[in-house]
C-alpha cells in the first residue's frame, strides 16, 4: 500500500536516471579534446570504471591512443592500455551514444590578444549535433565570464527547443591541471562546478564527485569561469609585481633574491614568487586577457590586468639589458658576441616552449647581431619564426666559446658548479647559481 499522504514515488526524469547511471558507474562519457587536460581527465573517468570514449579532430593523436602510446607524461602508456574501457575517436558521432559529453579545448589568444573561443564554438557545433534527452554537457576550457550561458547554451539547446536543466544540463567546471605536478592530480584537486540550473549543477556535481575528492559548487557557469580567472590572473599579478621589485631592487643597488627571501619568512600574509626573464606557459599570459577583453566589452578597464602584461612582457628585453651591460663591461659589443642560452622552455623541468620568454630573448640578440646558440636537455630542438634551430651539447669547449651564458630556465639536470668552471660570463635571470663558486663572472638579474 502506498504510504498515506503525498505520493512518495520521486517522479523519474532525466535527472534521477542521470544520477543513477552515475553511481552505478555506467554513465557513458565522451572527453573532446585530448591534450594535457583532457586525456588526464578521460583517464581518471576511465579509472573509476566509467565507459571512457575520448574525441580529437587530430587524427595522429587518435590514431597514437589507440595504438596505446601516449604523448602526455601524466597519462604513461602502461597506463593508457590499462584503463578498462577507454578509446579514442575522430568521430564525433560517438556522442550520440554519451550520457556527458566534456569538452576540454585550448583558448589561446588571437593576434590582436583578444580571446579566441574558435574551438570551444566548433565543439558546442558538434556537441550540439548530437546532443539528447537526458545528456550532461560541461565545458572545462578556460574563459570569461559569460561563454557557457551566452555561446554554448543557444548553440546546445538549439536556442531553448531544448529545455535547459530538464531535456539535458549544462555546467562550467574550470581545468585545474597542472602538468607535471607530482603531487596534485585529477583526483585530489579540488573541483569547482557550476551550473547553468541547480539540476544542472547536481548532476554535474556528481558525476565530478565519483573521481574528484572534493566537488567546489557555485551558483553559476558564470561564476566557475570566473574563478578560474582569478586564479590565475593573481599569478599574473604577483609575478608581474616581483618582476618590478627586481627592477627597483637593480635601481637601489639591493639583492631581489635575498629581499624576497627574508619576506618569505613571514609566516602568515604573504606569498612567494620569484622575479625571471618574463612568464610563458599557456595559462598564465593568456588567462588574464580573456578576463580584460570581457570588461572591456563592459567599458571597465583591468588596470591590473595591463600593467602586469606590460611588465611581464617586458621582461626579455630587460634581460637582454642586462647581457648588453655585462658584456660592455668587457668591451665587447653584442654585435657578433657569441651567446649561450641554457634552458629555452618555459619553466623548469618540462620541454614546453609555448610563450616562453626565451624565444624573445634570442630573437631580440639575434637583432642586435648576435651569434646566438642554445642548450635545453628538454627541448632538443624549436622553431623560431620559421627557422629551426637545435639544442647544443653543453661542453667545456661550448661554455669557453660562450661570450657570454643567460641562464633563462633553470632546469635541474644542469649542473650549476661545473657550468661556473668553464663559463667565462653568465648572466644569471633565475638566482640558479645562488651560493656557487666558480671561474665564472655573474652577473644577476
Ligand atoms: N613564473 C615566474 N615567477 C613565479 C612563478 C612563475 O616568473 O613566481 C613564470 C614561470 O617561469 C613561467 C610562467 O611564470 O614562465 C608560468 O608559470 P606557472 O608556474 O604559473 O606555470 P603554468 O603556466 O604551468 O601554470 C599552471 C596553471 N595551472 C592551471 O591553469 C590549471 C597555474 O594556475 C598553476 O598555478 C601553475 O600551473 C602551477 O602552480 O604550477
Amino acid at each position: 500500500m502506498p504510504a498515506k499522504g503525498r505520493d512518495r514515488t520521486v517522479k523519474r526524469g532525466f535527472k534521477e536516471d542521470f544520477l543513477d547511471k552515475v553511481s552505478n558507474r555506467e554513465a557513458k562519457i565522451a572527453v573532446i579534446g585530448l591534450g594535457y587536460v583532457g586525456l588526464p581527465l578521460a583517464a581518471a573517468f576511465a579509472r573509476k570504471g566509467f565507459p571512457v570514449v575520448g574525441i580529437d579532430v587530430d587524427s595522429k593523436k587518435v590514431e597514437s591512443l589507440s595504438r596505446g602510446e601516449s604523448y602526455i607524461d601524466d597519462v604513461p602508456s602502461e597506463e593508457l592500455r590499462s584503463l578498462p574501457d577507454f578509446r579514442a575517436t575522430t568521430d564525433f558521432g560517438a556522442l550520440s551514444k554519451t550520457d556527458a559529453a566534456i569538452i576540454c579545448v585550448p583558448t589561446p589568444l588571437n593576434k590582436t590578444q583578444d580571446p579566441d573561443i574558435r574551438f570551444v564554438m566548433a565543439a558546442g557545433q558538434e556537441v550540439a549535433k548530437y546532443v539528447h534527452p537526458g545528456m550532461l554537457v560541461v565545458l572545462e576550457s578556460t574563459t570569461y565570464p559569460g561563454t557557457t550561458e551566452e555561446m554554448l547554451l543557444p548553440m546546445v539547446s538549439h536556442d531553448g527547443k531544448l529545455r535547459v536543466g530538464e531535456d539535458f544540463f549544462l555546467a562550467f567546471s574550470p581545468e585545474r591541471i597542472d602538468p607535471g605536478n607530482p603531487v596534485y592530480h585529477v583526483e585530489n584537486t579540488p573541483k569547482v562546478v557550476g551550473g547553468v540550473t541547480p539540476a544542472c549543477l547536481e548532476v554535474a556535481s556528481a558525476l565530478y564527485g565519483s573521481v574528484v575528492e572534493h566537488v567546489v559548487p557555485v551558483s553559476s557557469p558564470a561564476a566557475a569561469e570566473m574563478t578560474k580567472l582569478l586564479e590565475n590572473t593573481f599569478r599574473a599579478v604577483n609575478i608581474a609585481l616581483v618582476n618590478e621589485v627586481a627592477l627597483m631592487c637593480d635601481k637601489l643597488g639591493l639583492n631581489v633574491w635575498e629581499v624576497i627571501d627574508a619576506a618569505a619568512t613571514k609566516p602568515y600574509g604573504f606569498m612567494k614568487f620569484t622575479p625571471g626573464p618574463g612568464i610563458g606557459g599557456h595559462c598564465i599570459p593568456l588567462d588574464p586577457h580573456y578576463l580584460a577583453w570581457k570588461l572591456k566589452t563592459l567599458n571597465y578597464n583591468a588596470r591590473f590586468i595591463q600593467l602586469a602584461s606590460e611588465i611581464n612582457a617586458d621582461m626579455p628585453r630587460y634581460v637582454v639589458g642586462k647581457v648588453t651591460d655585462a658584456l660592455n663591461d668587457e668591451r665587447k659589443p653584442v654585435n657578433g658576441s657569441r651567446i649561450l642560452v641554457l634552458g629555452v622552455a618555459y619553466k623548469k623541468d618540462i620541454g614546453d616552449v609555448r610563450e616562453s620568454p626565451a624565444l624573445d630573448i634570442i630573437r631580440l640578440l639575434q637583432g642586435k647581431g648576435a651569434d646566438v646558440v642554445y642548450n635545453d636537455p628538454h627541448v632538443p630542438e624549436l622553431e623560431l619564426d620559421g627557422e629551426p634551430l637545435r639544442s647544443i651539447d653543453l661542453t667545456e669547449e661550448a661554455l669557453r666559446w660562450s661570450d657570454c651564458a643567460v641562464i633563462v630556465t633553470d632546469h635541474s639536470d644542469y649542473d650549476w658548479d661545473w657550468i661556473l668552471q668553464h663559463a667565462g660570463l653568465v648572466v644569471d635571470t633565475r638566482n640558479a647559481t645562488a651560493g656557487v663558486g666558480g671561474r665564472a663572472r655573474v652577473v644577476e638579474l
